[in-house]
């Protein structure tokens, strides 16, 4: 009988917190519209900063796989601090560099042989795009994205994306393409479904 008395403020205290935390997730929702690029495809969105929050270095690894001679997926949007398992389906090897993160060459790194079905790890704690490039296929490229914060998207093929779990607050919404410029735009999200256009410029 005890335990049966317990349960009740215990199940109201869970469940009202379960409300609370309903009421506080928005998602901001998306479309970007590609002005003389390629396609509005693999564009990656973030908020820039969550004013006062710092976030923990993800647990989780991403990986980027190697296959037929091409990164897969073609490019990925990491939290800063994710581990990148870098793995080799192809029956060759991949020499797997980036010759800068940001533009900074200094954070230039190489993973140096990935071999048919290994696996090569790198921490990303540095923010900013790293071109993932193999010098025995020049034709293989890719992008990991490193951004600040979890709320971000990469757009699909029709140029959507969504944020999900996005906390109420007024934002800077940044967007890094392959072949645009970034943009950059002041969102207000609210604790539901925020509507956001945007374009990106060649
Ligand atoms: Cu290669």
């Amino acid at each position: 009988m005890k335990t049966i008395r317990r349960a009740g403020p215990v199940a109201i205290f869970f469940s009202a917190l379960f409300v609370a935390s309903l009421a506080q997730a928005g998602e901001v929702k998306g479309k970007i519209s590609a002005a003389g690029l390629k396609s509005a495809e693999n564009i990656a969105v973030y908020i820039d900063a969550i004013p006062g929050k710092k976030f923990d270095r993800p647990v989780e690894h991403v990986s980027v796989d190697q296959r037929n001679s091409a990164f897969v997926p073609h490019a990925i949007v990491i939290l800063r601090g994710t581990t990148v398992d870098f793995l080799n389906s192809d029956q060759v090897a991949h020499n797997v560099y980036w010759p800068s993160i940001n533009g900074d060459k200094k954070l230039r790194h190489s993973l140096t042989i990935v071999s048919p079905g290994q696996k090569k790890s790198f921490q990303f704690d540095d923010v900013g795009a790293a071109q993932m490039l193999c010098n025995l296929h020049l034709e293989m490229s890719g992008y990991i994205v490193v951004v600040p914060t979890p709320y971000f998207a990469l757009t699909g093929n029709d140029g959507t994306f969504t944020i999900k779990n996005v906390p109420p607050g007024t934002y800077t919404l940044k967007t890094w393409s392959e072949d645009g410029k970034p943009t950059t735009q002041t969102i207000t999200a609210a604790d539901a479904t925020t509507s956001v256009e945007l374009t990106v410029k060649k």
